[in-house]
């Protein structure tokens, strides 16, 4: 390379020529001169409304919508069984604006004094197990003996993953279209306690509605299935055959809850594992110390996907009912018990968090207990005597 040293005067020469070849091409300079291009962005005018979209109808619908209807309408509408009302009815309860609560109380305590003979039923089972393929097939089986179905679901979860309620409309097609079941998925939130108890209230506007049985899907992996055992007269739990229960992800607990355990995709190259792990969980439930109600728990199994077997199951759960006879009201008054005290709860702790003179409070000691400057009990004094002179 051969490296040559410019003198002052060639450098102002160079810089000159430079100067005047960059406005010569300067592109900001033609951009601006040029019409202004049109971006695949832009807006068309679009073209003029037809006749048939006339602006009283909209006026009208949207005035519909925005309608408040009364706590009257609602309830005359759920007791003729309107699912559009029902629908309306249910949303109103999962609102989380304090406003919808008063009206949503009104119809929890019309609906509630509405006696029927309804039949509530948990399912349960590790994702995947086919919870969602069997209430289809039940449900079918339910509809055809005359019963009207409605199906709810429980799972906090869904919110962020939104893979049960998306799974759900592709599994209950049939179920879906049947003029007497009705699907609700769960109310995506955060809380299950909060998610339980939209669930529990639900149930009663169902019943209300005329539905005779009741079936809640929840994941059998964490809480979920508490919270579901302790608002159904019946709890079936669903397994897979082959697969240990660590595998499944089921807890002892939930084994104990459980009035039926159904082992599901007894079908194909799975029927003989089927067989066996029937055999294995007769067994084993007989470790279990017997019920309460004298009930012994069945095992049993089927094939959601092919139908088979889902006869048995209902014939199973109308023989629990003939044979608790009795027990099965005492349980629905313990849940009511429980209810009342689960609400409570839940209300006295969200008033507390919600408390801002607490909130402000919170982190200050919070950091204080972690660096042990204060016991935890000290500081949890504190911050409840904030909030109940908050409250006089
Ligand atoms: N072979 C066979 N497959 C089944 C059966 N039941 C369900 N499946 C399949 O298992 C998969 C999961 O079924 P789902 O009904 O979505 O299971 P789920 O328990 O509701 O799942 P989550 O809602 O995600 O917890 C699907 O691909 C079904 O087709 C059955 O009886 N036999
Ligand atoms: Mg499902």
């Amino acid at each position: 390379m051969i490296e040559k040293h410019l003198t002052k005067n060639e450098l102002l020469n160079l810089c000159e020529c430079l100067k005047k070849a960059l406005f010569s091409i300067n592109p900001i300079s033609e951009f601006l001169k040029k019409p202004k291009s049109k971006s695949a962005l832009e807006e068309k005018k679009g073209i003029k409304a037809p006749e048939v979209f006339n602006d009283k109808s909209i006026a009208q619908i949207k005035s519909i919508r925005k309608e408040k209807i009364s706590t009257d309408t609602l309830i005359s509408g759920i007791l003729k069984g309107e699912t559009a009302t029902l629908s309306r009815a249910i949303t109103l309860i999962e609102s989380n604006n304090t406003l919808h609560a008063k009206q949503a109380n009104e119809l929890i305590d019309a609906c509630i004094k509405i006696k029927t003979d309804s039949i509530r039923i948990g399912i349960t089972g590790v994702p995947g197990v086919g919870k969602s393929t069997f209430i289809e097939s039940f449900g079918k089986l339910l509809t055809t003996k005359g019963k009207k179905v409605a199906v709810l679901a429980v799972d906090p979860t869904s919110s962020v993953s939104k893979g049960s309620i998306l799974g759900d409309k592709t599994r209950m097609e049939a179920l879906v279209k049947n003029a007497n079941a009705f699907i609700r998925p769960s109310p995506s939130g955060s809380s299950l306690g909060g998610v339980a108890r939209k669930t529990r209230e639900t149930i009663i506007l169902c019943e209300a509605a005329g539905y005779d049985i009741i079936l809640i899907e929840t994941v059998g992996v964490g809480q979920s299935e508490t919270a579901v055992h302790g608002m159904v007269d019946f709890f079936l739990l669903l397994k897979l055959a082959g697969a240990g229960d660590e595998l499944q992800g089921i807890k002892r607990g939930i084994i104990e809850l459980a009035d039926s355990i159904v082992i599901n995709k007894a079908d194909g190259a799975n029927k003989q594992a089927a067989k066996i792990a029937k055999i294995e969980f007769t067994r084993a439930l007989h470790l279990y110390p017997p019920k309460q109600n004298g009930w012994t728990p069945k095992v049993l199994q089927c094939s959601a996907i092919e139908n088979q077997g889902i006869d048995e199951i209902w014939e199973t759960i109308k023989e629990y009912i003939e044979t608790t006879g009795d027990f099965f009201l005492e349980k629905r008054k313990q849940q009511n018990k429980y209810w009342l005290i689960q609400t409570i709860e839940d209300r006295l702790k969200a008033d507390f968090y919600q408390n801002k003179a607490v909130q402000q409070e919170f982190e200050l000691l919070l950091e204080k207990v972690i660096n042990a400057k204060i016991s935890p009990f000290v500081a949890a004094e504190q911050l409840l005597l904030i909030h109940r002179k908050e409250l006089k």
